[in-house]
């Protein structure tokens, strides 16, 4: 007989209120209490969910024998920040085909792109900076990742729509976890974003619109299925906002890169040298030591035993990303900020999972990682060595509630300067 026991059980009905109220510290609280990495509980309307972290736990989460995604994501997830029928619940060799649309759209020369824009935008923002009292840098950097995110996905923004598909493109992020209007707002802007680029779609298709080979818009307006057949123009909207929106989330790290700097200024000092390969490290333990992405959610494929625990077909499983990048066996002195662990670390595809773990093209890990760390990385160059700036007193704590989470004053700026 294979060995088996009982997993702690967080005991209730619906533990969603003790997950609201918890926020990001819900699954580590029960690991801790439990000094368990796995145990079970009831989530979103009374659900069994088995809860896991640390690298054992993301290896076996990410391996697509064990587990689906048909099924996982919640309503109110798929009616906001991922969309119907998007790629994040999809499953085997159908989630593949559409995955590598996503891959080849980050080669080195996109990504060089992109770094290229970045930088532009941000020389462009220093002036109206320079312009301004007093700048709250997460709602800039919001309209700023708008701006790069369009250039360099192909999508025509006109200067008077900004506004609006800045907010809308954050709504589909900062929705999912909310509850009531800030939830609302979010179904309001997947409603309206979708219906912005699924015209887009349609003209493209009718020969009336013009778009660039290796763009994200081309790519996807043209991607055939491994029928042969085109996506239909919503989930082809779908998917180009599942390069849009993202890139704006990256306002979320940039706000945390200036809380870095500030909090940290011994750790931060030694960014101001000309060699940047300190600035990679940085940015990489602002993805491990900020709360972001809480947690992932899969099905089980078919039952199987894992650690003692049966795990039965259907069930749902989450992979808390938050804890396994704060976990004991994986990092030393895991509450601390050092950029400098990284400094010798071999690449690992499952002990440090901010967008997820595993294979890229095989599995759902984030295809805009490399992306995400190079427009990080202008970010920090662009704080550190183009301007010089105040922070003035300002409430800089940040929620553990909150899904994103955010310093509550978003980040205010003050004096800005050209750094010549
Ligand atoms: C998937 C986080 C930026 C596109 C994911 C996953 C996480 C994640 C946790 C899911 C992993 C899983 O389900 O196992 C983040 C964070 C970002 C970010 C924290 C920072 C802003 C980006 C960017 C892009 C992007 C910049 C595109 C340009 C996607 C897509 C998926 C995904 C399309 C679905 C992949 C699949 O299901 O195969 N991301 N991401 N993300 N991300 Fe990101
Ligand atoms: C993106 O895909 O837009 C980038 C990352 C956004 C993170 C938002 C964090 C809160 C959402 C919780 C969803 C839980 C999914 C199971």
């Amino acid at each position: 007989m294979p060995y088996r026991e009982q997993i702690p059980i967080d005991k209730g009905l619906d533990n969603s209120l003790s997950l609201m109220m918890e926020g990001y510290r819900y699954i580590s609280n029960r690991r801790e209490k439990f000094g368990r990495d796995i145990f079970e509980t009831r989530l979103l309307g009374g659900q069994k969910a088995i809860c896991i972290a640390g690298k054992d736990a993301a290896e076996v989460f990410y391996d697509e024998e064990k587990f689906i995604r048909q099924g996982a994501a919640p309503k109110r997830v798929r009616q906001t920040i991922f969309g119907e029928k998007a790629i994040q619940t999809m499953d085997g060799a159908s989630h593949e085909h559409r995955k590598a649309v996503f891959m080849s759209l980050m080669s080195r020369e996109s990504l060089e792109e992109v770094v290229h824009i970045t930088r532009d935008e941000y020389d462009q923002f220093i002036s109206r900076w320079e312009g301004m009292d007093r700048v709250v840098l997460f709602e800039e950097s919001k309209e700023l990742l708008t701006r790069v995110a369009c250039r360099w996905a192909g999508v025509p923004l006109q200067e008077e729509e900004v506004k609006i598909r800045t907010n809308q493109l954050a709504a589909l992020f900062d929705s999912a976890a909310a509850v009531g209007p800030r939830h609302w707002r979010g179904r309001q802007a997947r409603n309206s974003s979708e219906s912005w680029i699924k015209g887009m779609i349609e003209q493209i298709r009718a020969g009336n619109m013009e778009t660039q080979e290796g763009t994200a818009l081309h790519e996807l307006a043209w991607y055939r299925d491994s029928n042969g057949k085109l996506l239909n123009s919503q989930v082809t909207a779908v998917e180009v906002i599942n390069i849009l929106r993202p890139i704006v989330a990256i306002a979320v790290y940039i706000a945390f890169c200036a809380l870095a700097i500030h909090d940290f200024p011994e750790q931060a000092g030694k960014l101001t040298s000309k060699d940047d390969s300190y600035d990679e490290m940085f940015v990489q333990e602002v993805r491990r030591y900020y709360p972001f992405f809480p947690f992932a959610a899969a099905r089980v494929k078919k039952d199987f035993l894992w650690k003692g625990h049966d795990f039965k077909k259907g069930n749902l499983v989450l992979l808390d990303i938050y804890g396994t990048n704060h976990h004991r066996d994986i990092w030393e002195r895991p509450w601390e900020f050092n950029p400098k662990r990284f400094a010798d670390r071999k690449d690992d595809p499952f002990d440090f999972i901010p967008q997820g773990g595993g294979d890229y093209h095989k599995g759902h890990r984030c295809p805009g990682e490399w992306l995400t760390i190079e427009v990080m990385k202008v970010s920090v160059d662009t704080f550190v060595r183009k301007m010089y700036y105040d922070m003035p007193k300002q409430d800089l704590n940040y929620s553990m509630m909150r899904m994103p989470s955010l310093p509550k004053s978003r980040v205010i700026l003050t004096n800005i300067k050209r750094k010549l």
